[in-house]
């Protein structure tokens, strides 16, 4: 099939490159987001978002023209949904932004048309709720039009490439379907392109999730296990980690973002019945944030009147993402032990509510009686910790990601205190 014109439906981290990407390759797109600030900031060239190479890519695509961005869809031979599905009070998904997404593609859907579904969705979405919203139109699924299922798998900070070059899976609600989608990601797509069922193409990104969400909570219980038994997780995992068969991932202040830290509640909603383990992992990752207050408190005692110097709020390093962020709800409940905490985010343009910023390092650290890495940024990895001694009173650091070089620090005159340390 050929693709002359397409509608990108939702402009957030996977609609906006997906849009400028195929714009890139010359086929027309229309953006669509039902945000006007973000298109009115589109319009005028500025992006409501962070990701390596994006912003030059859209401003490229803008000027070419290639690119138009609009608050409502039109006609295209094809369109993509990638609208988010985050989750409500209960963990279940809140499948709202699809299901107004499909209800805004039916007055424009024509015959040979395709819509494919990107968003993270439970099993059974494409066939189950987008197939009967987008038949409203009075055109039959696979007779008609052609409909798919094909989940975005790229990693925040490195989007442009994984996009181009990651292997892409088309659920085709029906042979046709798989072909038409594997046509129009070939426009951009060189990694391997495979072909399958809708349902099956939702559980493979389900589980590709799920598993990295189970494997990191086996890293933060085995990093309690170290501190217990007077071992460090770090040297432990990376000695375990040369069997050829295993790769366990790092431990950490928890797990966020708006991927990993919620796609396993699908499962679980969907399935609750068959779904221990999943459901464990997730209740595993999200103590962890409780579990690196309790270290602080083994460090300083009582926190009431204690001065924190956290740096990092971002879900992870090097995005300006805050979204379900562990060091966020590290931050919380330190301020709800009693504790002031002081926050660094280099990424944090503004503020979040409740937290008390500062805008340089030296600032951050002033009155601390403790200095808390909670992100990885790389930023914070070429500090100078003779530098920040000189700008604190204090010295005790708390490294929970395993970012800082213990013995540069206790020369600085630091004791380093690390998550899933327990040796002496
Ligand atoms: N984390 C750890 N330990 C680790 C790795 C990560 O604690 O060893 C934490 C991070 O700090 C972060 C969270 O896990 O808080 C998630 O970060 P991540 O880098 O593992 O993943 P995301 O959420 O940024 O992106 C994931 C990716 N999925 C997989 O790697 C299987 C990405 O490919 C998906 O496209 C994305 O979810 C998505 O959109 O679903």
């Amino acid at each position: 099939m050929e693709y002359h014109k397409i509608c990108v439906i939702g402009l957030g981290y996977i609609g906006l490159p997906t849009a400028s990407t195929f714009a890139d390759r010359g086929i027309e797109v229309v953006g669509v987001d039902n945000n006007p600030e973000i298109i009115t900031g589109l319009q005028q060239g500025r992006l409501h978002l962070y990701e390596p190479g994006l912003e030059e890519l859209v401003r490229r695509v803008l000027a070419s023209g290639t690119l138009r961005v609009s608050s409502q869809a039109e006609p295209a031979d094809a369109f993509i949904i990638a609208v988010p599905t985050p989750f409500q009070d209960g963990k279940k998904a809140d499948m709202s932004y699809v299901r107004s997404a499909c209800e805004s593609v039916v007055p424009h859907l024509r015959k040979g048309s395709l819509v494919v579904l990107e968003s993270t969705s439970p099993p059974r979405t494409t066939a189950e709720l987008a197939k009967p919203i987008l038949e409203r139109s009075g055109l039959q699924t696979g007779r008609d039009f052609l409909l798919a299922y094909s989940p975005e798998r790229v990693l925040p900070g490195r989007i442009l490439q994984e996009l181009v070059e990651n292997a892409r899976v088309i659920g085709g609600i029906d042979p046709a379907s798989a072909q038409a989608g594997a046509d129009l990601y070939g426009i951009i797509v060189r990694g391997q392109i495979i072909q399958t069922d809708a349902t099956t193409a939702e559980m493979v990104k389900l589980m590709e999730n799920t598993y990295r969400d189970i494997n990191i909570a086996a890293a933060n219980e085995f990093s309690r296990l170290a501190e217990r038994f007077g071992i460090d997780i770090w040297e432990a995992i990376q000695i375990a980690n040369l069997h050829p068969r295993v790769k366990i991932l790092s431990p950490g202040p928890g797990v966020g973002g708006h991927c990993i830290s919620v796609d396993p509640w699908f499962l679980v909603e969907s399935a609750q019945d068959i779904t221990p383990l999943i459901h464990t992992a997730r209740e595993v990752n999200d103590s962890q944030p409780a579990f690196v207050v309790q270290k602080i408190q083994s460090i300083l005692g009582d926190l009431n009147g204690k001065t924190i110097a956290a740096f990092g709020l971002a879900y992870k390093p090097d995005v300006d993402d805050f979204r379900e962020s562990p060091a966020v709800h590290c931050v919380e409940l330190l301020q709800a032990a009693g504790a002031g905490v002081q926050v660094y985010d280099p990424f944090l343009k503004g503020n979040l509510p409740g937290m008390r910023t500062f805008a340089t390092p030296q600032e951050t650290v002033r009155s601390a009686d403790i200095l808390l890495l909670l992100v990885n940024h790389t930023a914070f990895r070429d500090y100078d910790p003779g530098k920040i001694a000189a700008d604190t009173p204090a010295r005790l650091v708390l490294d929970t990601v395993n970012g800082w070089d213990r013995s540069a620090w206790q020369k600085a005159g630091f004791k380093v205190h690390r998550l899933g340390s327990g040796k002496a």
